[in-house]
């Protein structure tokens, strides 16, 4: 086991990190902006550096900077969190070459998956379902184009290699707009992403968005940990995420986590990972695939019981997964509810003090938050606050767990959007379960205040 771990994060990740590092009896070096000197996982920390000012480019975001505080802090390795530099396969590289072990796959597969062609190609090749659509990047040859378009079938959506979560895609209905919509996008990615290779797919129209999380390590073993349902959102943005995902077969469940274990051990891949399918009638059709912890991981670690970050740093040490396949048992059902720092309605990011922070507590209830009482939320990074995660026998226990937890919660000084969550806890579509990544912002557009 490492004797100390460099935690290249910020916010409530960061003093998750921390809280796993402890238990695991390894020592841990926090790195801070300007702007998080009094954040608590540096008063906590054992060891804390300053990198920079607060912008991320220049502190969170800046390679040298983090890697002289490995350096000067004799860590071993370092955990990159979520966001930040967390897939950034560059980064990677440049930890293991300065004698480090970055916590996460290895740099090659990074670059595999934040290439969606090459990512896809991967997946088709392992056996993992993927949405129908062209066979790698689109020809220039409009002509060719307009064939493919016409194989799959209309509504088609462009997507940019070098994008992902949202970023640089365009849905296309009718043919006389394709070409357009296809350099429109090349355009837009080669700007965005300095790649303008483009693929398509057949547009699925209301699908939900549901994940499975993965854990490989480095002896060629690699387990599923179920799904989570992470549908409802808004702009790409995640507010609300469950497992088991309401509704769905466990058979399916079980079909498509195979599927993604056997790929994780054909493609050689180590730590945590995630796999992303839009689920429609019954099939999974995989998206994406994020290489780092996920802001959603708790709910996977209340009803399995297994501490992903801590299994992330056990397996970036050489060890062997420490269960089987077997062993993996859910239990109950688990919802996070994001806090973010914002108008609940509007959107708005609302930064500034914490004049009062009182938690919830009681049965099943789980606060993932690096905030307390007089706590500044600096306006450089995202919203996000911390996380109320509650566990129960039944999705309906863990509904009222929720909705009392965020009814017990406090925080004065500041917007949050905690009135948001507590209006759809007692929402009758939320409340059956199974509603679709359009759902939020069709209820939004319905409850406009
Ligand atoms: C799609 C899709 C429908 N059909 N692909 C958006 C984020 C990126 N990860 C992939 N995304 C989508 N890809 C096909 N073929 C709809 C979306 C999508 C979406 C996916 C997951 C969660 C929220 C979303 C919101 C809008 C669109």
């Amino acid at each position: 086991m490492f004797k100390k771990i460099l935690i290249a994060n910020r916010g409530e990740i960061a003093l998750r990190i921390q809280r796993a590092c402890r238990e695991l009896g390894v020592k841990s070096v926090v790195v801070y902006s300007e702007a998080d000197r009094d954040a608590k996982y540096v008063k906590l920390a054992d060891e804390a550096v300053c990198i920079g000012p607060a912008p991320s480019a220049q502190s969170y975001l800046h390679m040298p900077a983090i890697i002289s505080a490995a350096e000067v802090t004799d860590a071993e390795a370092i955990h990159p969190g979520y966001g930040f530099l967390s897939e950034n396969a560059d980064f990677a590289e440049r930890v293991e070459q300065s004698g480090f072990t970055f916590i996460g796959p290895t740099p090659e597969s990074i670059r595999i998956m934040g290439d969606k062609v090459s990512a896809k190609q991967a997946m088709i090749k392992a056996g993992v379902p993927c949405v129908p659509g062209s066979e790698g990047a689109l020809p220039e040859d409009p002509k060719e184009i307009v064939r493919i378009a016409r194989q799959v079938g209309y509504p088609v959506i462009i997507k940019a290699a070098g994008g992902g979560g949202g970023r640089g895609m365009r849905v296309v209905h009718t043919e006389a707009a394709l070409i357009n919509a296809v350099q429109t996008t090349r355009a837009e990615a080669g700007a965005a992403f300095g790649n303008p290779a483009v693929y398509m797919e057949k547009f699925l129209e209301n699908p939900r968005h549901v994940e499975i999380q993965v854990l490989a390590d480095q002896h060629r073993n690699a387990v599923y940990l179920g799904e989570r349902d992470c549908s409802m959102q808004r702009r790409h943005q995640k507010i609300i995420e469950e497992a088991p995902a309401p509704g769905i077969p466990r058979r399916i469940i079980e079909k498509i986590g195979e599927r993604c274990a056997a790929a994780c051990k054909r493609i050689g891949y180590r730590g945590a990972g995630t796999f992303e399918f839009l689920y429609e009638n019954g099939e999974f059709y995989f998206i994406e695939m994020n290489t780092r912890v996920q802001v959603e991981h708790p709910v996977t670690e209340l009803v399995t019981g297994i501490d992903i970050v801590q299994m992330q740093i056990r397996v970036a040490a050489g060890e062997k997964l420490p269960f089987s396949q077997r062993q993996v048992v859910m239990r109950g059902h688990a919802i996070e509810c994001r806090i973010n720092a914002e108008d609940p309605y509007k959107f708005v990011p609302s930064p500034g003090r914490i004049t009062m922070w009182h938690a919830p507590g009681g049965p099943g209830v789980r606060v993932d938050s690096h905030i307390y009482t007089n706590y500044f939320v600096p306006p450089n990074y995202d919203s996000m606050i911390g996380k109320i995660i509650v566990h129960g026998d039944t999705r309906e226990q863990a509904l009222a767990r929720m909705g009392i937890a965020l009814s017990e919660t406090l925080v004065e000084g500041i917007h949050t959007n905690i009135p948001l969550h507590r209006e759809l806890m007692v929402d009758a579509k939320f409340i059956e379960g199974g509603t679709s990544i359009h759902y939020l912002e069709g209820w939004l557009a319905q409850h406009k205040r």
